[in-house]
């Protein structure tokens, strides 16, 4: 029999279904949150009352605009720009700005809710964000980027602020686009702040940021695996993606003692059955960060590896699974082929890359198996710690900011345990995540007053 919790929670997400029609990105995202919630309501009926789902589910703020920019043939070219302020409960909103073409507000709205959660187990004082256009940066110029990154933050800059509201990188944004977003913010408004993070070292940056997500993911995973005994140590491992989080996942678990086999693009993956070496991940970093290739080009120059288009990695054998690239990227029957052959283990580096039948088959599987807002914390983490660095205006070393880093870490797997552990000992570390996750929005939202 249904409980109250679970009667009002079925409740709650009809009515935000209703209310928010065709947005189904949101709608999945804050379906999971809600149902792993239900015992935590039961406990503490107050929250019903006080409708704090409700309010965290939507968002402070949506801010949607126009970016009109010029190509360099001279076209204009208009494109959407968003930035979804969820909540501000915890701190200044903290997320990145995604530039892609599949960007919609349906997927801004998962993304900054999600965002809520993840930055809340970070244990530092950061709300929840997320922005982006529909921009699609494949095949630009630099100039065109360039030009394209001014026209988004002439309208974005009246939003944000050091204080107001800190953006990042994201997918489709990296270094080079943070560094025109950031120059065009500091000759608008005429000041030097932190108001980005993810800034170049030269200019406010912190050192490990463009590192942080993917080794964050692996110190997580390493959490994970010693819970059941065992390390990256020896260990296959698969890693989808090949941008920014991708990158520094594969590196750190290499390093660790793993056989990274595989990585991939939208167009399709390589598998590597010999593993990478540190020659072959220099390879990556060049032709991804600086030629802006496609990962087909690894098959062409490493022989012993097999390039398949249009496909995704999940159907090769391995023990770990690190998805790094995007939403719904592992599907039901890809979760059941990953559990088929021996993965125990799956850590999420993307934000929600399982779609919910996925998680399910790993949950009934009983394999470790950790949501992305717990597992990829590490990167807006380390934000988080660069938004420090320029408030003292002191640069941390390497070795303090990985100290830092590897605590938090460490810290969110603890808060999975305590909250996630069911009475036969699996940790739900997606029940875990969003309960822990929950406890420190809600709390800061009661004491701040209906607002
Ligand atoms: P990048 O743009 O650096 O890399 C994205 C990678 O994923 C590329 O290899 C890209 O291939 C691939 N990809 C993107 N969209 C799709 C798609 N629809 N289907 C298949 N492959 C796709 O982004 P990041 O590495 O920064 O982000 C990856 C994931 O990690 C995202 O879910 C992001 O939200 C999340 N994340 C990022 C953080 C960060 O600090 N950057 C922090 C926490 C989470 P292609 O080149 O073909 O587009
Ligand atoms: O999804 C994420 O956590 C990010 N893209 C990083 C956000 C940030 O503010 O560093």
């Amino acid at each position: 029999m249904d409980t109250f919790a679970k009667k009002y929670v079925d409740g709650f997400i009809a009515d935000l279904i209703a209310r928010n029609p065709g947005e189904a990105e949101f709608h999945q995202a804050v379906q999971e949150v809600a149902f792993s919630l239900v015992p935590y309501l039961e406990d503490n009926p107050y929250l019903i009352d006080q409708k704090i789902l409700e309010r965290i589910a939507e968002p402070e703020r949506i801010i949607i605009f126009r970016v009109p920019w010029t190509d360099d043939r001279g076209v204009i070219r208009i494109n959407r720009g968003f930035r979804v302020q969820c909540n501000s409960a915890l701190g200044p909103y903290k997320g990145g700005i995604r530039f892609h073409a599949s960007v919609n507000l349906s997927i801004m709205k998962f993304l900054a809710f999600e965002q809520t959660f993840k930055n809340s187990l970070t244990t530092l004082p950061m709300g929840g964000a997320k922005g982006g256009s529909d921009f699609n940066p494949r095949g630009k110029s630099d100039a065109e980027v360039m030009r394209f990154c001014q026209s988004f933050m002439t309208e974005l800059s009246k939003h944000i602020g050091q204080d107001t509201d800190v953006p990042a990188g994201d997918i489709g944004v990296g270094g080079r686009e943070i560094g025109y977003l950031f120059g065009q913010y500091k000759r608008l408004r005429n000041e030097f702040t932190g108001t980005l993070t993810g800034k170049g070292l030269a200019w406010g940056g912190s050192l490990l940021r463009p590192e942080a997500t993917g080794y964050g993911l692996c110190y997580f995973t390493e959490s994970m695996l010693a819970t059941r005994g065992k390390s990256f140590s020896g260990q296959t491992v698969l890693v989808s993606g090949s941008g920014n989080v991708a990158q520094y996942a594969a590196q750190k678990a290499m390093r660790l003692g793993a056989k990274v086999v595989s990585m991939s693009d939208s167009d399709g993956c390589i598998y590597d059955p010999d593993g990478l070496d540190e020659e072959k991940m220099s390879f990556i970093f060049e032709l991804k960060n600086i030629r802006r290739g496609r990962i087909r080009e690894y098959a062409d120059r490493y022989p012993g590896a097999t390039y398949y288009p249009g496909k995704r990695p999940w159907d090769i054998p391995c023990d770990i699974a690190l998805p790094c690239a995007t939403q719904n990227e592992i599907c039901e029957e890809d979760a059941g082929k990953l559990v088929a052959n021996g993965c125990y283990c799956v850590a999420e580096g993307a934000n929600m890359p399982s779609t919910p039948e996925a998680a399910a088959v790993f949950h009934n599987a009983r394999i470790l198996y950790s949501p992305g807002k717990a597992s990829n914390a590490g990167g807006v983490a380390t934000s988080g710690l660069e938004m420090s660095q320029n408030s003292v205006r002191q640069h941390w070393t390497a070795e303090e900011v990985d100290k830092n880093l590897r605590r938090i870490m460490s810290e969110i797997h603890e808060a999975c345990l305590k909250y996630g552990t069911e009475e036969d000992g699996y940790v739900n570390y997606v029940k875990g995540a969003n309960i822990a996750g929950f406890i420190k929005v809600a709390g800061a939202m009661m004491d701040q007053g209906i607002v």
